[in-house]
């Protein structure tokens, strides 16, 4: 049985990026609610991240959302945001709320509105050099809606075509990270539904491109860990996406709706040495919180995935191997659930007060006086939210 000791100091170092966009008000296409205090600026969203990094030290980066997060000066917001204890993340591109993104961006028919999304691409490049980012995330909303409304081959032609315009202006440190997702809002068919048509796209593209995973992209039922295997397999695992989901792309709190897949996730991550100071792969959150405050539901995502790495990183491999290669079925299957069931919230508030950060970072949080402070002070201005 390994124990929390032994795998303590593999905690060191664990860095999961919050999104901007998380601090904003969001909800569905029936009510959007507002909550007290929500950031006005991507100043204030930044403030608001650094108190989810100050209380559990798990949350170092932000990642902006372009136009959403659009300032003069990036570079003086990457002083901000180090002044704040905090650094600028991955830059996500939007080619999906204009109207002349109507019938598609990077696969357009049109060369004029195809040069114009390719162009936004190269003003994300632009502010990566001034932010310090390494990540420029794409998500298509690409797609049709009916049979027969586009042609599918040429679509996909196109979007090669655009990716590898993109790909040439990235500076040597930086990557490109092509996120899927089975449909929404296309309903008939997406450009880039699924891993392996990201791979596909990514690995003609070169070593600086990568998959994003979101774990809310996919069909139910589908065998997430299995994508995660294959894709840290092929080297071409780049980013994750967390976020839990019942239905759709419902991009609730990671670990909310099936803490035993992100489980199961993470300990395919740490088997494909996709976890560490010399992984690849970079771990984001993207969330929306409709409902509850905003500041605890990132403390509480980024909880959940420090918990559920520490269970992965349980694991007794030796004995696991040994049952596996023995054709143990139910003995390898016993080795796995031990960890998983193991209880290591009392250790990790240990562990936490040891650095020197709260054991209980919630309740840091709720008793520092912050979400008062915010609600009194944040009034007037337009609050900003997903899609806003
Ligand atoms: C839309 O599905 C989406 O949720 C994607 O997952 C992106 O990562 C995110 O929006 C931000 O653009
Ligand atoms: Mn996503
Ligand atoms: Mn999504």
């Amino acid at each position: 049985m390994t124990t929390f000791a032994s795998i303590a100091s593999q905690l060191e170092g664990q860095a999961i990026e919050l999104p901007s966009w998380a601090f904003g008000n969001s909800g569905t296409r029936f009510k959007v609610f507002a909550t007290p205090g929500t950031p006005r600026t991507i100043q204030e969203k930044l403030a608001d991240a650094a108190q989810v990094h100050g209380v559990t030290g798990l949350a170092p980066k932000v990642a902006l959302h372009i136009p959403w997060d659009k300032v003069e000066d990036y570079s003086a917001l990457r002083d901000f945001a180090g002044d704040l204890g905090v650094a600028l993340g991955t830059i996500n591109s939007n080619t999906f709320q204009d109207d002349v993104y109507k019938f598609g961006s990077l696969t357009h028919t049109d060369a004029a509105v195809r040069q114009r999304a390719i162009d936004h691409h190269f003003e994300c490049i632009d502010i990566m050099h001034a932010t310090g980012s390494q990540d420029l995330k794409i998500w298509l909303a690409d797609g049709t809606n009916y049979p027969g409304q586009g042609d599918m081959r040429g679509r996909q032609d196109r979007l090669a075509d655009s990716l590898g315009q993109i790909y040439a202006r990235l500076g040597s440190e930086q990557r490109l990270v092509l996120e899927y997702k089975f449909f929404e809002p296309a309903f008939y068919h997406t450009d880039v539904p699924d891993w392996g048509t990201s791979y596909a796209q990514v690995a003609a593209l070169g070593d600086k491109a990568m998959v994003c995973l979101d774990t809310g992209h996919h069909a139910p039922g589908t065998n997430i860990e299995f994508i995660v295997m294959q894709l840290l397999r092929l080297g071409k695992l780049g980013s994750f996406d967390f976020n839990s989901r019942f239905y759709a792309d419902d991009d609730l709190i990671v670990g909310a709706a099936d803490p035993f897949q992100l489980f199961r996730i993470m300990v395919e991550v740490v088997r494909g040495g996709g976890y560490g100071p010399n992984s690849p792969v970079a771990f984001m959150l993207d969330q929306c919180h409709n409902v509850e405050d905003k500041i605890p539901g990132q403390i509480r995502s980024v909880l959940n995935v420090q918990e559920m790495t520490a269970r992965a990183l349980l694991v007794d491999r030796e004995a696991l191997d040994a049952a596996q290669t023995a054709g143990d079925v139910l003995g390898a299957n016993g080795i796995l659930m031990d960890a998983f069931y193991t209880d290591v919230r009392g250790d990790l508030a240990a562990w936490r007060e040891g650095r020197g950060l709260p054991a209980d970072p919630m309740a840091a949080y709720a008793a520092s006086g912050y979400q008062a402070q915010i609600a009194a002070e944040r009034v007037g201005g337009t609050q900003s939210s997903w899609g806003a």
